[in-house]
C-alpha cells in the first residue's frame, strides 16, 4: 500500500540485416503484430534523415556530398545519440520501440571500407553507452535472393564488393553476440514474419520489464 504501481518498461527491439533483406517490411509487420497484442509500439529507423545531422548523412548516401570515412561514421553515431534519450524515455514509459538498423549497421558499414585506421574496434567506441537492445533480429539473405528483389540502387554502399564485406562483418559480430536471432530472410514475407514473432514473443516473456534498459 502507498507505493505507486511501477510502470512496466517497453522492450527495445532492433532489426538488422543486409540490403533488401526486408527490414522495413518486417518492422511494419511486427509493429502491427505487437499492437494487436496490446503493446504500445513506436517504429523508428536509422539513419533518421530528418534531423540536421540526418540531412548531412542523406546527402552523403545519395552521393551529393563527400565526407571523410571517420567523419561520416561519427555523424551516423551522433544521429543515434541525438535520439537516444527519446528512446530511453519511451521505453521507461512502457512503449516498445522497434528500431530499423542500429549500431551494428553503424560499425559494419564503416569497418567494411578499406580504410586502415577504421577498424571494427575503432568503430565501436562512439556506440558505447547507447541503449542496448533486448533482442536483435538479424535478417540474412543470399546475394542471389537479394538480387531477385531488384538490382542495386543508386546509393553509396550498394555495390557487390561493399556488400560482400558487410556480409562477412555482420557474421563476425553476431557470432559473438547474445540476444541475437538469426532469421533466414530468403523465405516468404509471412514465413519470415512468423519467425520474428516467435523470437520477439520469447524475448518479451523472458524480459524483466521492471528492470532497467541495459547500456
Ligand atoms: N548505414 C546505416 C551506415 O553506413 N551506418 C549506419 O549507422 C546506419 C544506420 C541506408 C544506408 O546507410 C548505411 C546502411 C545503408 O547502406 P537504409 O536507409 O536503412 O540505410 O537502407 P534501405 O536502403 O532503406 O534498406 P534496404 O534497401 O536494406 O531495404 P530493407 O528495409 O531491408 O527491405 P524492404 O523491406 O524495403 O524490402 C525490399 C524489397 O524486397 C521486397 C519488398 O517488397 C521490397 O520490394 N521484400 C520481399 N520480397 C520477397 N520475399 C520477402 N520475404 C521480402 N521481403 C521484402
Ligand atoms: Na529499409
Amino acid at each position: 500500500t502507498g507505493l505507486p504501481a511501477q510502470t512496466r518498461r517497453g522492450a527495445l527491439i532492433v532489426v538488422e540485416g543486409l540490403d533488401r533483406a526486408g527490414k522495413s517490411s518486417q518492422c511494419e509487420m511486427l509493429r502491427g503484430f505487437l499492437s494487436e497484442q496490446g503493446h504500445v509500439v513506436k517504429y523508428i529507423r536509422f539513419p533518421d534523415r530528418t534531423t540536421p545531422i540526418g540531412k548531412l548523412i542523406d546527402s552523403y548516401l545519395r552521393g551529393s556530398s563527400h565526407q571523410d570515412d571517420h567523419s561520416i561514421h561519427l555523424l551516423f553515431s551522433a544521429n543515434r545519440w541525438e535520439i537516444a534519450k527519446g528512446i530511453e524515455e519511451d521505453i521507461a514509459s512502457g512503449t516498445t520501440v522497434i528500431v530499423d538498423r542500429y549500431s551494428y549497421s553503424g560499425v559494419v558499414y564503416s569497418a567494411a571500407k578499406a580504410n586502415p585506421t577504421l577498424s571494427l574496434d575503432w568503430a565501436w567506441q562512439p556506440e558505447i553507452g547507447l541503449p542496448r537492445p533486448d533482442i536483435c533480429l538479424f535478417l540474412g539473405i543470399s546475394p542471389e535472393e537479394a538480387a531477385k528483389r531488384g538490382g542495386f540502387g543508386a546509393e553509396r554502399y550498394e555495390n557487390e564488393a561493399m556488400q560482400t564485406r558487410v556480409r562477412q562483418l555482420f557474421q563476425t559480430i553476431f557470432e559473438k553476440m547474445q540476444d541475437v536471432a538469426i532469421i533466414d530472410a530468403g523465405k516468404s514475407m509471412d514465413e519470415v514474419s512468423k519467425e520474428i514473432q516467435s523470437a520477439v514473443t520469447g524475448c518479451i516473456a523472458r524480459l524483466d520489464t521492471c528492470g532497467a534498459l541495459r547500456k
